[in-house]
């Protein structure tokens, strides 16, 4: 699926440099650092060195395409379970460690392109006080090979592109509610509005389902965070 890789000291975002220049859907563009990385929402991602920040294009069309968030944040999840992490899916798009994110994942839509974009958090010590962040090293103590560790990413990545074409977000609900964040805790979804409700865990289209005052209800969007006591 990856043929070609993009390696970039700086730039203003991975994820802008993909779609300005509609890089073909083999090739990865990576890079140390990013002036202007993005979250979803018109957020900013704080792109320091020694994290890692890179974004590839695939064509729209196939099953249960718009899982694709949740399902990326799954083969990372993999991939950090396999060199000794244990990384918690914050739905939809986010994984966290020991309460911390670590890694976020955003998915555009250019034409007839999906453009995906991941950000994690290696190598770095340090993050803006603002920022509730962690990093692989401040939980391990250890450095990190970023170009051993995007190709072992890239090749769960292209697993689990593959898998969820053929098989759809079924093959993945499995793996994603045994790592979901506040599972079986009262929590506070704001779609913007709050819905506060038990998580309860994802339904087969990858929408996150809660136990309301009204019922078992299932949402497409919002943002999640733990209702304080
Ligand atoms: C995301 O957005 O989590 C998606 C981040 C995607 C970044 C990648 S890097 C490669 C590619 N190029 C880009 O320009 N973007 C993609 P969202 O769910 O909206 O979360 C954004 C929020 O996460 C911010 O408002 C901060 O609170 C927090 N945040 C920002 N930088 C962070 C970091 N380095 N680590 C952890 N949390 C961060």
């Amino acid at each position: 699926m990856f043929k070609s890789l993009i390696w970039l000291q700086e730039v203003g975002s991975t994820q802008d440099f993909v779609k300005e220049k509609d890089m073909p859907t083999e090739t990865v563009v990576v890079a140390n650092l990013q002036t202007r990385g993005r979250g979803r929402l018109g957020r900013s991602w704080h792109s320091s060195e020694g994290g890692l920040y890179f974004s590839f294009s695939l064509y729209c069309g196939f099953k249960d395409e718009d899982t694709l968030p949740l399902v990326m944040a799954c083969a990372i999840a993999d991939y950090l379970e396999s060199i000794g992490f244990v990384p918690a899916i914050k739905w939809v798009n986010d994984l966290y460690l020991r309460g911390k994110k670590v890694c976020g994942v955003l998915v555009e839509r250019l034409k007839d392109k999906l453009v995906v974009g991941i950000g994690i958090n290696v190598n770095q010590n340090t993050f803006p006080e603002e920022i509730e962040a962690t990093s692989l090293r401040i939980i391990s103590g250890k450095t990190f090979d970023r170009v051993g560790m995007l190709l072992g990413l890239l090749n769960h990545i292209q697993e689990s592109i593959c898998r969820l074409s053929n098989h759809g977000f079924s093959a993945f609900r499995h793996e994603v509610e045994r790592r979901l964040l506040f599972k079986d805790s009262e929590v506070i979804l704001y779609t913007p509005e709050p819905v506060v409700g038990i998580l309860q865990g994802v339904g087969l289209d990858g929408s996150l389902l809660l136990l309301t005052q009204d019922g078992l209800r299932s949402f497409r969007i919002g943002e999640l965070s733990l209702r304080a006591l």
